[in-house]
């Protein structure tokens, strides 16, 4: 059996994501030179947010205004290059918690703010995805284990606002969830119906159809009811009952609408539609919240509240957490420290999980099993700056997650993602399991 699987080269190098930026690439080869082992070669391409929450760790970014308006990211790609490639070299890659915990020695922070989370999170994916290929097995399997069965269902965010697009969407994400589909292709299936017509009905009342960062569309839209309003339309024309095939899933990002000077959240599109200034502060967010519920299949939301306004978030648990799942992301940074909090005051009843939020694996995975632990759910995510690395698709099956937010069913960084859980599905055959996530909420 194959035990000691030396890391022999690491290579890092600047690409472009997404949205046009830089991010970092790293090889990672294993193997060679162990008798009876060929060499293996893998990749991983690090992700990006635009909405960052103040807590997650830090993406190293050069700064240096004269290449990509400072946002290269060759210090990090140095980082790996050097001082991660020494930490690592020699060490065996069939050991990801040591490998990770050697990456964040190297880095010696708190916040991977020495060598930069972009740098250790691209060393600690490279090295497991070339780990699976040397022993010949799927990601998610060696990931995940022996009982890794579990396709998730879809998040799909198939209109955008907020920091994502420049409209006069406040929300940042509005998704649709195919939790009563029968298995994972019919979901993606369904959503790619929903997304075509919403864009039929979008052009029929003349709105833009024009794409924002995650692929769904960004039209000027009054108010939030008026988006769940065209959503609700979409789901319908395509043949399927809002609340029981679908439901809805918003993505508020609220610390960006924290206005912090005055301890409320301003919300500047609804503003401009209605020509007269829209706050709210944290209790009329909930109620604003408990009547989006009453009205839509809303069963999902996150980051209702700002990242540092635990009695918020508390409040908000307590009134609406038994109805719908509240999902902690700026709030919880996928960090352990700060999720042990939330699971101690009762804050949310859900983790957003984003691999560089932390920036290794093996930290990633104990904030999921933490969560899982404690009772609430995960849901692995992908950032607003992509690549078409669909490492997180394996994640998410790997880890039982049972929900992934990856985007539109539209643009390839985002249909990657999909396009891997199909494979997964069709990997796992009669075995694979799709279930609803949200059958204990009232
Ligand atoms: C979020 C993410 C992903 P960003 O807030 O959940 O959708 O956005 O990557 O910009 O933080
Ligand atoms: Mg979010």
């Amino acid at each position: 059996m194959l035990r000691y699987l030396p890391v022999r080269r690491i290579h890092a190098r600047q690409i472009l994501d997404s949205r046009g930026n830089p991010t970092v690439e790293v090889e990672v080869t294993v193997g060679e030179g162990v008798v009876g082992v060929n060499g293996y070669t893998a990749r991983a391409m690090v992700p990006s947010g635009a909405s960052t929450g103040k807590f997650e760790a830090v993406e190293l970014r050069d700064g240096d205004k004269e290449k990509y308006l400072g946002l290269g990211v060759e210090r990090a790609v140095a980082n790996v290059n050097t001082k991660l490639s020494e930490a690592v070299l020699g060490e065996n890659a069939l050991n990801q918690s040591l490998i990770d915990h050697l990456l964040i020695q190297a880095d010696g922070t708190d916040n991977k703010g020495s060598v930069g989370a972009n740098a250790t999170l691209g060393v600690s994916m490279a090295v497991a995805r070339a780990a699976a290929m040397a022993l010949r097995i799927p990601l998610y399997q060696y990931l995940g284990g022996c009982r890794t069965l579990k396709l998730p269902v879809p998040m799909m965010n198939i209109l955008n606002g907020g920091k994502h697009a420049d409209n006069t969407v406040d929300l940042q994400e509005f998704m649709i969830v195919p939790a009563g589909a029968d298995n994972f292709p019919d979901a993606v299936r369904i959503c790619a119906e929903v997304y075509q017509h919403l864009k039929i009905i979008l052009k029929e009342n003349n709105l833009s159809t024009a794409v924002g960062d995650e692929g769904g569309f960004a039209p000027d839209v009054k108010d939030t009811r008026d988006v769940l309003e065209l959503m609700a339309r979409a789901v319908q024309k395509a043949g399927y009952i809002p609340g029981s095939d679908i439901y809805f899933a918003v993505d508020a990002a609220a610390s960006e609408l924290y206005d912090e000077a005055r301890g409320v959240y301003y919300f500047p599109g609804e503003s401009r539609m209605k020509g007269e200034e829209v706050y709210r502060d944290s209790g009329e967010m909930i109620d604003y919240f408990e009547s989006i519920i009453e009205d839509y299949p809303v069963i999902s939301i996150e980051d209702g509240l700002e990242e540092d306004d635990w009695e918020g978030w508390k409040l908000m648990t307590d009134r609406l957490g038994k109805r719908v799942q509240l999902v902690g992301d700026d709030l919880f940074v996928t960090n352990i420290k700060r999720l042990s909090c939330g699971i101690r005051l009762g804050a949310a009843n859900a983790i957003l999980t984003k691999v560089n939020q932390i920036g290794t694996l093996s930290e990633a995975i104990d904030a999921v099993t933490m969560a899982q632990h404690a009772g609430y759910k995960a849901v692995i995510s992908h950032r607003s700056g992509e690549t078409e690395d669909p490492f997180i698709a394996d994640l998410a099956v790997a880890l039982n997650a049972g929900q992934i937010k990856t985007g539109a069913p539209c643009r390839s960084d985002r249909n990657a993602k999909y396009n891997q859980l199909l494979r997964i599905h069709e990997n796992l055959g009669e075995l694979a399991v799709y279930e609803n996530p949200f059958t204990g909420f009232l």
